[in-house]
C-alpha cells in the first residue's frame, strides 16, 4: 500500500456531506492515493462508519483524520491526528491530544498514526474560528514549519487554507524549510491547473469541498499531479 510521504494526491471526504454512490466511485476510482475522511463540524461516529464502509468497496486506502476523540474507531488505514500550532488556545495544540493519549495509549499503533502540524491560514474557515486561531505573517507560518520539523519532529506539516485557494508564493518558502518532515497543502484546489501549481512545492494536495461543487474539475486533479 503506497505510504503517506510517497502520496501526491488524496481526497477528503465530510462525513457530515452527502455523496451519492456514483460520485463517490469515481472518487475512489480516479487513481488518488488516498481518501481522508474528516471534517470540522457535526461529525458523528454513525456518519464516519457509513463513509468508511462506503469507501471499503473500493481498493483505495482510507485515513481518518482525528477532529474529535468520540469517532475514534478501528477500520481505517491510518490515523491523521492534527496540533493546531497557530490556535491560541492549548487544549487545540496539545490538550485534546492529550487527553486522547491517557485513554488510548494502550492499544495506540504509532504505524499508522501521524501527527500533523497544522498552521491554518484562512480566517473564515470554520476549523479557524473552532480552534481559535490567530493568523500569522508568513515569516511565523515558516517557523512553525521549522518548529514542526525540529522541535516537535512531526511527520507532517499541513498549510491549510480550507474553502480558499492560498499562496503558492508562501507553499515554496515552507517547502524550502522542510528536509524530513512530509509537507501537505489543502484549501480551495478546484482546477487542474491549481492543482498542479501547488503541487509545485507541496509533497501531498488534498482536494475538499470541489468534489461537492464541481466534481468533473475535481476528478481532473489527480491526473494533473500525476502526470
Ligand atoms: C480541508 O485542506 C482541505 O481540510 C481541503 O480544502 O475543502 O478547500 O478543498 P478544500
Amino acid at each position: 500500500m503506497t505510504q503517506l510521504t510517497d502520496w501526491k494526491h488524496v481526497f477528503k471526504l465530510d462525513p457530515d456531506k452527502e455523496i451519492s454512490d456514483e460520485a463517490l466511485e469515481k472518487i475512489c476510482e480516479s487513481g488518488t492515493d488516498a481518501i481522508i475522511v474528516g471534517g470540522t463540524d457535526h461529525i458523528t461516529l454513525d456518519g464516519v462508519l457509513d463513509l468508511l464502509s462506503s469507501i471499503r468497496r473500493y481498493s483505495v486506502p482510507c485515513y481518518l483524520e482525528v477532529t474529535d476523540a468520540e469517532v475514534l474507531t478501528p477500520g481505517f488505514d491510518g490515523y491523521l491526528i492534527p496540533m493546531v500550532l497557530n490556535s491560541t488556545d492549548k487544549q487545540w495544540i496539545l490538550g485534546q491530544q492529550h487527553e486522547a493519549i491517557k485513554e488510548y495509549r494502550e492499544v495506540m499503533n504509532w504505524d499508522e498514526i501521524f501527527m500533523e502540524g497544522y498552521c491554518i491560514m484562512n480566517p473564515d474557515c470554520k476549523a479557524f474560528k473552532k480552534t481559535s486561531c490567530e493568523l500569522p505573517l508568513d515569516e511565523d507560518v515558516l517557523a512553525y514549519a521549522y518548529m514542526a520539523e525540529h522541535v516537535f519532529h512531526l511527520p507532517v506539516f499541513y498549510l491549510e487554507y480550507s474553502g480558499t485557494y492560498g499562496s503558492a508564493e508562501l507553499a515554496k518558502k515552507v517547502k524550502n524549510e522542510l528536509q524530513n518532515t512530509h509537507f501537505i497543502y489543502g484549501g480551495g484546489i478546484q482546477t487542474a491547473a491549481q492543482a498542479k501549481e501547488m503541487k509545485e512545492y507541496a509533497d501531498t494536495i488534498v482536494v475538499g469541498n470541489s468534489v461537492y461543487t464541481n466534481l468533473k474539475e475535481a476528478l481532473k486533479t489527480v491526473k494533473a499531479v500525476k502526470q
